[in-house]
């Protein structure tokens, strides 16, 4: 259920239900971290434009629109206190980034872009800075495969997830996602940070607040995991529990995934785990018999190769679990 209003809006995905059959989350349970404006324009007359001089309609690129896959999506602020639920995945329809500025045929006036999305509201947001933009660099981006959506899950997109048209950059953190798309810009590479890029400086692991576009590290998403349910198992008259979960991020494949179910005993290795793909994410599980009812904080770690994991390392996905009998 939707939470709020405008800026303030909030939609928490209830990650208890994901499954490896079910991967793909229904759009209606898809998070929301902020909800579209009331001031929002009609989508009919849309146009997004580019450079100076360029611009392209919404028809237009509602017809190029074609699969662009499943990605995941997970806002920097996901946090244990709402139970992870600002993460979730969709089937997207869209348009490389790279073709919307060929179609636009204008010419490259530098190599960084900001791209920016509707942002006037009714009313004063309490927790969030109004004006969502962000800087990349050009090449970066469409490394990514950076698309501008059109649709989610086989429908066109949703007023609170970015209707008509939002920016997706698979392995990024959903700051740098903007919603409600209007302007792509050609800055310098010494264009100062934008708002958006400050308030999301600290979630998205910068080093120190960077001045300007260029010193701003790309908002990558690194592995993590995280707990999403236990189950209680009775086989043989034995009680034992199963710890469901899923792990993602990162730009390449785990060897090992380590699951430690108290601060004082050991990582041990999650069975039969093999992971072939990070996005959108995966899903795992252990059998868990804990010596005795109480409360316990589990955490996962991953094993290379190139695994970078710093929140999950920070305990930032701890998941507090309570047994009341073994
Ligand atoms: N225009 C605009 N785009 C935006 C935002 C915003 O406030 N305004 N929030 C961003 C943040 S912080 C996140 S996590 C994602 C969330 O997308 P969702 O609400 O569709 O899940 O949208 C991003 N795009
Ligand atoms: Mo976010």
């Amino acid at each position: 259920m939707l939470i709020g209003r405008e800026l303030d809006a909030r939609l928490f995905t209830d990650l208890s239900q994901v499954s490896q059959q079910r991967l793909v989350t229904p759009t209606a349970q898809f998070f929301v971290r902020s909800g579209a404006s009331e001031l929002l324009p009609d989508s009919a007359d849309w146009q997004i434009r580019i450079g100076r001089t360029g611009s392209i309609h919404i028809n237009a690129l509602r017809a190029a629109a074609r699969h662009m896959g499943t990605h995941l999506l997970e806002c920097a602020g996901n946090v244990s206190l709402t139970r992870f639920g600002l993460i979730s995945a969709a089937r997207w329809t869209g348009v490389p980034i790279e073709e919307v500025l060929d179609r636009a045929k204008v010419k490259a006036e530098s190599s960084w872009m900001e791209i920016s999305g509707f942002d006037e509201y009714a009313s004063t947001s309490r927790t969030s800075v109004p004006g969502a933009s962000w800087i990349f660099p050009l090449d970066v981006l469409k490394g990514t495969g950076a698309f501008l959506a059109t649709g989610m899950n086989g429908e066109s997109l949703t007023a609170d997830h970015g209707a008509p048209v939002r920016l997706v950059v698979p392995g990024w953190y959903g700051c740098a996602c903007i919603k409600w798309v209007n302007n792509l810009a050609y800055v310098t590479e010494d264009a100062p940070a934008t708002s958006q890029m400050h308030e999301y400086a600290v979630r998205t692991l910068q080093r120190r607040s960077p001045e300007t576009a260029m010193e701003f590290e790309a908002a990558t998403i690194d592995h993590a995991a995280v707990p999403v349910r236990v189950e209680k198992w009775k086989t043989a008259g034995k009680l034992q529990y199963r710890v469901v979960g899923i792990l993602w991020g990162g730009s390449q494949p785990i060897r090992a995934l380590k699951i430690r179910f108290n601060p004082t005993e050991e990582f041990i290795p999650v069975p039969a785990f093999h992971q072939t793909t990070t996005d959108p994410w995966t899903v795992w599980s252990s059998m868990w018999s804990p010596r005795q009812p109480g409360r316990y904080t589990i955490r996962l770690a991953v094993v290379g190769p190139n695994a970078r994991a710093r929140k999950l390392e920070l305990g930032l996905y701890d998941r507090l679990i309570g047994i009341d009998e073994v």
